[in-house]
């Protein structure tokens, strides 16, 4: 596995802190765990402070790569985009300790903190916010430019997307299906004026997305059944990917949206823009998969949302699909299913469809876990990640261009609702104590998975 990418991720809000530091104004995500009195990430794992313990860590842990995000209010200002030098020369400072420490920077533009200015607005429900965030990205490409070979415009649409408009547990609490596709087409026209500004500046290297993918199964092969996994796919799946890598949203999934909701905020110019400005690859974080039957019973039906928290999160559009628990399956302390076997399944399925390179830009299990003790001994962290990068390996074995492997996460963060007692992380951070780095068990075993080249991972 010459030249493929292994390293850790995390996203600016989960793990900077320094929520108000050096002229970095609100975001989204502050005004809401603020005013809800929540768990927030005002200190995180003080990354801001402490990147280059980070990024040293990183280096001893053989890792190649680190991949994480720029804070929007961190860098603009106002909604006139007036730049915060010192966020550029913070991300520059980060930036050039990932390079003096051989590490690659794989850098997100938005990972969900969106800056309050715009949220003030109505957030991805003003149109306005397309613009801006291309201009963000312009500052970035102009400033970091030089620095920076992978890029990614998004983050997982789908979540902050669907929990925040539709399923209404993350910021601005939404349940609203017109307002959900509204906020979804202006999330993925933002993505590809991301990319437009990219291609028209020439600027080097590659430009993606990244999508929490959700491989589909069904409960039989019944027709109702493939119906209903179509229906599960183009939620989950396709309005992200379909449009980032071919351009087009799934005409299925509109004509059907047509009947019941307004879809005149489409606008044909810019669906020529879409069709226009493709990714070069895509970034796919892999959870768990979504097992599958026909819609059944009654008005709403409940899934196992984002959090894992079970009863938070209803479907509730009727007669789509249901998603049901395998009884075979384990289950993790959140609830998500452990399933290798949908990583395989996934990257092949993926690849086959869309035909561009794609990194694994997340993978990982959050448990709660006592990190006063000198290491962490998670074994069971060892055992998922040997098992999903055993999937990875066979996807490319089978012809897949698979070109890297992020853990979520690099070190422990504060994970969104959850404060900080789901743990992801390859090193332990002691939240309540000084914030003390410590590497799990994980860190040397992944290590070593590096250096070998994949060669001691178990098949
Ligand atoms: C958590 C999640 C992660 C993050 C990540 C998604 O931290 O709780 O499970 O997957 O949400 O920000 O990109």
């Amino acid at each position: 596995m010459d030249k493929f990418l292994w390293g850790g991720a995390t996203a600016s809000y989960q793990c900077e802190g320094a929520w108000d530091e050096d002229g970095k104004v609100e975001s989204m995500w502050d005004r809401y765990l603020h005013d809800e009195n929540l768990e927030n990430g005002d200190v995180a794992s003080d990354h801001y402070h402490r990147f280059e313990e980070d990024i040293r860590m990183m280096k001893e842990g053989g890792q190649n790569s680190y991949r994480f995000s720029l804070s929007w209010p961190r860098i603009i200002r106002n909604r006139e985009g007036d730049v915060n030098e010192k966020g550029i020369a913070f991300y520059k400072k980060l930036l050039a300790t990932c390079h003096e420490y051989g590490i690659e920077p794989f850098v997100t533009l938005y990972h969900w903190d969106l800056p309050q200015y715009w949220e003030d607005t109505g957030g991805w429900l003003d149109h306005g916010v397309c613009d801006a965030f291309a201009h963000f990205a312009k500052v970035c490409f102009d400033n970091f430019g030089d620095q920076v070979t992978y890029w990614t415009t998004f983050n997982e649409p789908k979540w902050f997307v669907v929990n925040g408009y539709f399923i209404g547990n993350y910021p601005p609490c939404l349940h609203d299906v017109q307002k959900t596709m509204i906020a979804a087409y202006n999330v993925m026209y933002a993505s590809a004026l991301g990319v437009k500004v990219f291609r028209e500046g020439g600027y080097k290297g590659e430009i993606g997305v990244v999508h929490s993918y959700t491989p589909i199964d069904g409960v039989d092969d019944t027709i109702e059944t493939q119906i209903a996994m179509r229906n599960a796919d183009n939620y989950s799946n396709n309005w992200v990917l379909d449009t980032a890598v071919l351009g087009e949203f799934p005409i299925d999934l509109i004509t059907r949206l047509s009947k019941d909701y307004d879809i005149s905020f489409i606008k044909a110019e810019e669906l020529r823009i879409i069709k226009k400005f493709t990714v070069d690859y895509i970034g796919l974080n892999y959870y768990a998969r979504a097992l599958v039957k026909p819609y059944t019973t009654g008005e709403t039906q409940l899934i196992f949302n984002h959090t894992g928290k079970k009863g938070e999160s209803k479907i509730l559009i009727k007669n789509w699909f249901e998603q049901v628990k395998d009884p075979n399956s384990e289950f993790t302390q959140w609830d998500t299913e452990i399933y290798p076997k949908g990583l395989q399944d996934g990257l092949l399925k993926a690849y086959k469809k869309y035909n561009v390179p794609i990194y694994v830009t997340e993978n990982g299990v959050g448990v709660r876990e006592d990190v006063s003790v000198d290491q962490v001994n998670d074994d069971y962290r060892i055992s998922f990640m040997n098992d999903h990068i055993n999937a990875l390996m066979n996807a490319r074995d089978m012809g897949a261009d698979i070109r890297g492997y992020y853990a979520w996460s690099s070190f422990d963060l504060y994970s969104w609702k959850n404060g900080h007692e789901k743990r992801y992380g390859l090193v332990a951070v002691d939240f309540k104590n000084g914030l003390v780095r410590k590497p799990k068990a994980s860190y040397y075993w992944f290590k070593d998975v590096i250096t070998s080249k994949g060669e001691i991972i178990k098949r």
